[in-house]
């Protein structure tokens, strides 16, 4: 079998998505997802112009080897878009190669290790009152575990609550191919730590100490604030406190872990095992957050899960909508037969989107399963992906008070 064409689609059916088509001279195809949220079309050159030369008149069954050449042989590493480009090969080639032996993919990765995949969904509200009732639709869809954010006193716009992503038609009245400068968001630590407390009170008193709850700090603290924050939502005993310092710093979560025992989960911008190195070997976390799509695929993903395994820690994949069905189908594929799996992160997607990309994979009462169709189970409908061509957007930047720039 060799690869004939390796083709890029770029759609935007209400976000942007960036899917690698691989085609064999034996009529099978794969799919991968490459979306980089806001960078996509810095993917897509790689793709186009550096990658998918090198994939013509090779095996698509030799993945592992595949994986080497294009990370070895660039000589450039790692980095978000590199690691993107080579994961949508990485997730065509399992594809191609699952529906060859006319498996689903988990099949080819030791086969279910549970029934089923638990998840986690998103409330977000502008105050408390709002959160308490998107928590009340979480639970509404049924899902197990909900991770919770609102707005800030005191800040106009704050992540997760304000819709400052290319997720719908329509952000503060502006359409989306309006949106061709960043959104500005802003930001103040002290109101942040001052009202976090004061959520998860509210949450836990509304739904009691059972229903698993989750908070992402977005990567804006300092270690120390990270500390604090970490030590002071102790009481209300999350399931995890989500990416609380930017972690090019690895060694700076070791004062968080050293005043808490609160879970800790970090990893959606890694992109490599070397990201992981310390944190992994101290165990300084209990969760990787990475995506296969954004970690180089599905063989190097594979291999963090076991290295993490050896220390206890367990998998919290990145699930936002700017993962593709492609993408999330080839986690699912990953939670299902690994055994230390943690929870699945789900956001869903448009009604559209699940049209652009049909999938086999199923949400039920709160729990995914990646169903039984051969390969990673997704079918892309070129023509109505056409329909809806790449829009220009943006990631918002976060500002302080004083104008100077902050983590987003
Ligand atoms: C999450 C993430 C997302 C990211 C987004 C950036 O926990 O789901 O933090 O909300 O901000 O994926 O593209
Ligand atoms: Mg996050």
């Amino acid at each position: 079998m060799q690869i004939i064409s390796a083709d890029v689609v770029v759609t935007s059916p209400g976000r942007n998505f960036v899917t690698l088509k691989v085609t064999t001279d034996e009529g099978v195809t794969g799919l991968g997802d490459a979306t980089l949220n806001g960078r996509e079309q810095a993917v897509v050159a790689y793709l186009r112009d550096h990658l998918a030369p090198l994939l013509i008149g090779t095996d698509p069954h030799r993945v592992e080897h595949t994986w080497q050449s294009l990370y070895r042989g660039a000589y450039w590493r790692r980095g978000p878009v590199t690691m993107a480009a080579i994961a949508a090969v990485d997730m065509a080639l399992w594809d191609i190669k699952a529906k060859t032996a006319g498996l689903p993919l988990y099949q080819l990765l030791g086969g279910a290790s549970r029934d089923r995949v638990r998840t986690y969904g998103h409330a977000n509200g502008r105050d408390i009152p709002e959160l308490l009732d998107s928590v009340r639709a979480r639970l509404a869809e049924g899902y197990p575990a909900v991770r919770v954010q609102t707005g800030v006193p005191g800040l106009q716009r704050v992540y997760g609550v304000h819709q400052g992503t290319a997720i719908a038609a329509e952000v503060d009245g502006m359409r989306i191919d309006q949106l061709a400068r960043p959104m500005e968001e802003d930001w103040d630590t002290a109101a942040y730590l001052r009202h976090v407390p004061t959520i998860l009170e509210a949450v836990r008193s509304e739904f009691g100490a059972e229903l698993p709850l989750l908070h992402d700090a977005h990567h804006r603290l300092s270690p120390q604030e990270a500390a604090r924050l970490a030590s002071t939502v102790e009481r209300y005993d999350l399931f995890w406190l989500e990416d609380l310092t930017p972690a090019e710093n690895q060694a700076s979560l070791r004062l968080a872990r050293q005043h808490s025992t609160t879970p800790l989960a970090i990893g959606e911008v890694f992109n490599t095992v070397f990201d992981y190195q310390t944190l992994i070997d101290e165990h300084l976390i209990d969760y990787v957050r990475s995506a296969v799509t954004h970690f180089g695929g599905v063989t190097p993903l594979r291999k963090l899960v076991d290295y993490a395994g050896q220390h206890q820690i367990r998998t919290g994949f990145h699930g936002p909508e700017d993962i593709s069905p492609v993408g999330m189908a080839a986690q699912i594929h990953l939670d299902l037969a690994v055994h230390n799996f943690g929870i699945q992160e789900y956001s869903g997607h448009t009604e559209l989107t699940h049209r652009v990309f049909r999938h086999g994979y199923t949400f039920t009462d709160g729990y995914l399963h990646p169903g039984d169709l051969p390969g990673l189970g997704v079918e892309l409908d070129e023509e109505l992906a056409a329909a809806h061509p790449y829009v220009p957007a943006y990631l918002p930047v976060n500002r302080l008070l004083d104008g100077s720039v902050h983590d987003w």
